[in-house]
């Protein structure tokens, strides 16, 4: 049997910055205006075969605990790839976003950042004003060596990209890794998932 590579992802963001209607837009294909309020993390798997290997995604989503500025590092502890969601209507989601960049960098300074805009479409239907500037968020994705996406969750627009885009770059720059189902056995074993939600 092929071995399996886990990769671990965590999302960050402000708390209503779309963090769990992208990740359960990405697994079930749904999108619900009202997603639950939970506390604790949320905890799902999604399996690939990318380049002629199996690679599963280990998607760590805050569930709440963003509201404590000092979230545990343990959340993003080895941690592959972090995307920073932030609400293009939302100004100060931006900032942010900004704020868990320096965390990550400092905290898993190996850990890849994918900057996040999302709620596209309510821009495109002219529902709200766009108050995040493409260019200002590229202009700091160079800074930062990041990279970025702007999504809607609703429409299913871009969504699947942000992952196909984090397994690629994780294909391409660790030929053979091998962790646990959890994409970090040793930490994410004790820090036992309150929900799931897939
Ligand atoms: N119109 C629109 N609303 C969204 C989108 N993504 C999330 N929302 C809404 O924004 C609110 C917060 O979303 P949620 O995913 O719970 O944010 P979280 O706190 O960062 O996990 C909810 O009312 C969602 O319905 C989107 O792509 N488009
Ligand atoms: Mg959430």
């Amino acid at each position: 049997m092929q071995e399996k590579t886990y990769l671990k992802v965590v999302l960050l963001g402000k708390v209503n910055s779309g963090k769990t209607c992208l990740v359960t837009r990405y697994i079930t294909r749904s999108f619900s205006e009202e997603t639950p309020s939970t506390i604790g993390a949320a905890f799902c798997r999604k399996d690939l075969y990318i380049q002629g290997r199996n690679l599963s995604l280990a998607i760590w989503d805050t569930a709440g605990a963003e509201r404590y500025q000092a979230m545990s590092a343990m959340y993003y502890r080895s941690a592959k790839a972090a995307i920073l969601c932030y609400d293009l209507t939302d100004r100060t989601s931006f900032d942010k976003a900004k704020f868990w960049a320096d965390q990550l960098k400092a905290a898993e300074p190996d850990c890849r950042i994918y900057l996040c805009g999302t709620k596209l479409d309510l821009i495109e239907e002219a529902v709200q004003p766009r108050e995040i500037q493409t260019k200002t968020v590229l202009n700091y994705c160079r800074e930062i060596g990041g990279d970025m996406f702007e999504t809607s969750s609703k429409r299913g627009y871009n969504v699947d990209k942000v992952f196909e885009r984090i397994a690629e770059d994780f294909m391409k720059s660790n030929k053979a890794v091998s962790s646990g189902p959890r994409g970090d056995v040793q930490v994410d074993n004790r820090a036992t998932p309150k929900k799931s939600c897939c």
